[in-house]
């Protein structure tokens, strides 16, 4: 029988977010971020050695451009040889749910351990990024930051110092018309407000740090709607307008708004796609879900806990 190695990763939801490069050869943010790993969401990477290379995802047999340049970079100075992927998702991929992240991180962790790489989880971090820059951070599970100079994420705490919940409200499951990559070029090269973007950046990052180790909700809460925001403003401002919002996602973010008016613990925050994600402390989530899902259908929403690191879990 072929040797196969699963890896599981989860998908993480940026509060301080990655937007833009400075270097897209290398995959170099030009932003530090700060993320939470999601419990629940997974992505099941099993990989084993092939002919060809060949991917499947929830088993449709998949071109990807951005798999086939990670390997090939990966086999300039590592022996890996030709490999079949086979990816698992239990949520929707490329729909602004960060599928790509988790899927980086699920098969780089794959890859370290099939072909007795060697790396530590700091450098299976940083091949993560080489392929998608979100995936660096879920490598890691709890409250993560990716900040240079070196881009390799580190954890900041673990999931069960600030149990928070997130509830994400699913607005719309098609696939994005501008993928993040691409995306991220245009913003850099088109819009007016870029610049101040990045250059306010690591000052979010450092205040939410701190906010996350008082956990200070409020603090953490103000911060990261603000970076959100700043980073649409980013997006809408190019050239061509990227728009990933639907009118629903607004309908969710005002709902967001009054709740935490009427004190509620709950703040927003949106990524490249339509779908909302409110970060609430538990005992807020009931009142969370039921405001979203008065907007998507209570199909539509799903509410998690702040998820583990990512794992081999067969070799
Ligand atoms: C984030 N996003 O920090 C931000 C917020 C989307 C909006 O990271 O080009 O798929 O593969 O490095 O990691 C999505 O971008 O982009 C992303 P690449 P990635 O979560």
């Amino acid at each position: 029988m072929t040797r196969s190695t699963t890896a599981c990763a989860h998908p993480n939801i940026a509060l301080i977010k990655y937007w833009g490069k400075s270097n897209s050869d290398l995959n170099l943010p030009s932003t530090p971020s700060l993320s939470i790993t999601l419990s629940k969401l997974t992505t099941r990477t099993t990989i084993s050695t092939s002919e060809i290379d060949v991917l499947y995802i929830n088993g449709q047999s998949v071109q990807d451009e951005k798999i086939s340049q990670f390997l090939n970079s990966l086999r300039q100075t590592h022996s890996v040889k030709n490999i079949r992927i086979e990816t698992e998702n239990n949520f929707p991929t490329s729909a602004g749910l960060a599928s790509s992240a988790a899927g980086f991180a699920a098969l780089t962790m794959a890859l370290n351990t099939h072909f007795s790489l060697g790396f530590s989880k700091r450098k299976i971090s940083s091949i993560a990024r080489t392929g998608s820059a979100s995936a660096a951070r879920s490598i890691h599970g709890g409250f993560v930051g990716l900040q240079g100079p070196d881009w390799e994420a580190e954890p900041i705490v673990k999931p069960d110092y600030w149990p928070l919940r997130i509830v994400i409200a699913t607005v719309n499951i098609e696939k994005k018309k501008t993928g993040s990559s691409k995306g991220m070029e245009i913003t850099r090269f088109t819009s007016p407000f870029y610049q101040s973007w990045v250059n306010e950046a690591q000052k979010d990052f450092d205040e939410a740090l701190t906010a996350i180790k008082n956990r200070d909700f409020d603090k953490l809460a103000d911060l990261s709607e603000k970076n959100c925001l700043k980073m649409i403003a980013t997006m809408i401002s190019s050239d061509p307008p990227l728009i990933y919002w639907a009118p629903a996602t607004l309908a969710c973010i005002q709902l967001i708004r009054e709740l935490r008016n009427s004190g509620q613990a709950v703040f927003f925050t949106t990524d490249a796609g339509p779908q909302v994600k409110a970060i609430c402390l538990p005992e807020s989530e009931a009142k969370v879900i039921e405001a979203l899902a008065s907007v998507v259908g209570s199909k539509n929403i799903t509410s998690c806990e702040i998820g583990d690191e990512a794992e081999i879990i067969q070799n």
